[in-house]
């Protein structure tokens, strides 16, 4: 399977790269210098001129961006043109409340689109594909991020949006869509909810799902496949730096090409925010190359990954992104051991078919003592004769779960259905009470 959207920029050598993200960094700085005042004083801050910045290994020379920058300049003032120029906003929310807004010029809508189109396409979708989309359509980028890569293909879209299971599955069986793009969680759920109205996934036409907008690990690639008889690719984005398909895996699942003629990847140590070395872990960091509504430099994404350079078997020449397996915000340090909702997620997949990955950690805090409940739903149909049972399964679950994250935790086993908030939405997966101790 070789199918590339692009060649001349998905499959460029080295030092072609090289030039053109060069000559894109040094343009972007010159805007984001001459337009966006805040920026121009983050430069002078640390005494940078656009013209000091010669070659893209020059990026480690300019300041980052943070989500804050971005509030603090609430809404449009961090828009390097005018409104005129914007033809779409989206935003994102976060935990302060007020959203990061970001804006889209008629360029920047086709840009994106393509890369929508690049890793759609790179796996076997086209103008004879039916895409179902149950990503969100609104603020959130999901859906209508994906919805355009979609129509510029050529297929045809169903823009379902997240939310009313039933008619989705309803959709799924009469419109036979081969594509379906939503969150993993969702996918699992979507899974779930056909086989209790006895419709078995594996028999709709699906072939492909994208699924991203937040961590999900091998072994629920795997459930999600066995599910749908589908194979499952990863799509990262976030909205800041456009949306969905900033990175999009290809037919070979070792990795996300990242669009890396529009948008430069780093990993950097959060702490000290050196610039690591391919292959090393740290904080992903990425700089908007093409962008002109709202261009971004260095933007600290706080998601933790690494990047390889190493080319891929399909011939892509992009730097790809290792799975993300989580947030330096979703990162919880509990008796001084870090713990990723996603070494959870792993432990339940492996653990016993009782207990599905559908869990929630409620973080405590008593007599100055951290105290982690992790909720799991049990799977559908599960029910207990005696109470000896479930004690049983909770004990079992406990070991797995502390063996794979190092600290001991209470395990409550819930009824299935009660965590998923809203359908298709992000999944939250850490509720932390301590602060309001
Ligand atoms: O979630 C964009 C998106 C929509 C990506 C649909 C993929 C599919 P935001 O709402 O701004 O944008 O959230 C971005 O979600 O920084 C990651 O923490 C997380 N995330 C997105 N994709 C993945 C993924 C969209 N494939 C934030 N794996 C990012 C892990 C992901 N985390």
């Amino acid at each position: 399977m070789n199918r590339i959207f692009n060649e001349k920029y998905e499959c460029m050598n080295k030092r072609d790269k090289f030039d053109l993200q060069s000559e894109r960094l040094r343009d972007v700085v010159q805007r984001v210098y001459c337009n966006v005042p805040w920026y121009r004083r983050k430069m002078e801050d640390v005494g940078i001129k656009p013209d000091d910045i010669k070659d893209i290994n020059d990026i480690v020379k300019l300041p980052f961006t943070e989500k804050k920058d971005l509030r603090e300049n609430y809404p449009f003032g961090s828009f390097a043109l005018p409104n005129k120029n914007i033809v779409r906003v989206h935003a994102s929310s976060g935990t302060s409340g007020k959203l990061t807004v970001v804006g889209y010029t008629k360029h920047d809508l086709a840009n994106w689109a393509e890369c929508c189109a690049r890793g759609l396409y790179g796996v076997g979708v086209d103008e004879e594909s039916i895409i179902h989309i149950a990503y969100g359509y609104g603020l959130f980028t999901g859906g209508l991020g994906i919805h355009y890569g979609g129509e510029y293909l050529g297929a045809m879209v169903v823009p379902v949006s997240s939310g009313n299971t039933p008619r989705q599955i309803m959709l799924l069986e009469d419109f036979k869509a081969d594509t379906i793009c939503c969150t993993p969680s969702y996918a699992i759920f979507l899974s779930e909810e056909a086989k209790k109205i006895g419709k078995d996934p594996r028999q709709f036409a699906l072939k492909y799902g994208f699924f991203g907008a937040e961590p999900w690990t091998e072994e629920m690639r795997n459930k999600i496949e066995k599910a749908y008889l589908i194979k499952a690719y990863d799509i990262y984005g976030l909205s800041e730096i456009t949306g969905p398909g900033v990175a999009t895996e290809c037919f070979y699942q070792c990795g996300s090409h990242v669009q890396d003629d529009m948008f430069y990847p780093e990993i950097i140590n959060p702490e000290s925010g050196l610039q690591l070395s391919y292959g090393e872990e740290g904080e992903l960091v990425f700089t908007t190359l093409l962008k002109e509504g709202m261009p971004l430099i260095r933007y600290r994404t706080r998601d933790v990954g690494s990047i390889t350079d190493e080319i891929c078997k399909c011939g892509r020449t992009s730097v790809r992104l290792r799975k993300i397996t989580g947030r330096y915000d979703d990162m919880i340090i509990v008796k001084g051991v870090n713990v990723f909702p996603s070494q959870i997620e792993t432990a339940l997949l492996n653990c016993d078919e009782r207990v599905t990955s559908n869990f929630r950690v409620v973080l405590d805090r008593v007599n100055n003592l951290d105290i982690m409940d992790i909720e799991i739903e049990l799977a559908t149909g599960v029910a207990f004769d005696e109470v000896r049972e479930i004690e049983k399964l909770t004990a079992k679950v406990a070991s797995t779960v502390a063996s794979e994250i190092g600290v001991t935790c209470n395990i409550k086993l819930i009824s299935s259905g009660k965590l998923l908030t809203k359908e298709g939405e992000k999944i939250k997966r850490v509720l932390d009470n301590r602060n309001n101790k």
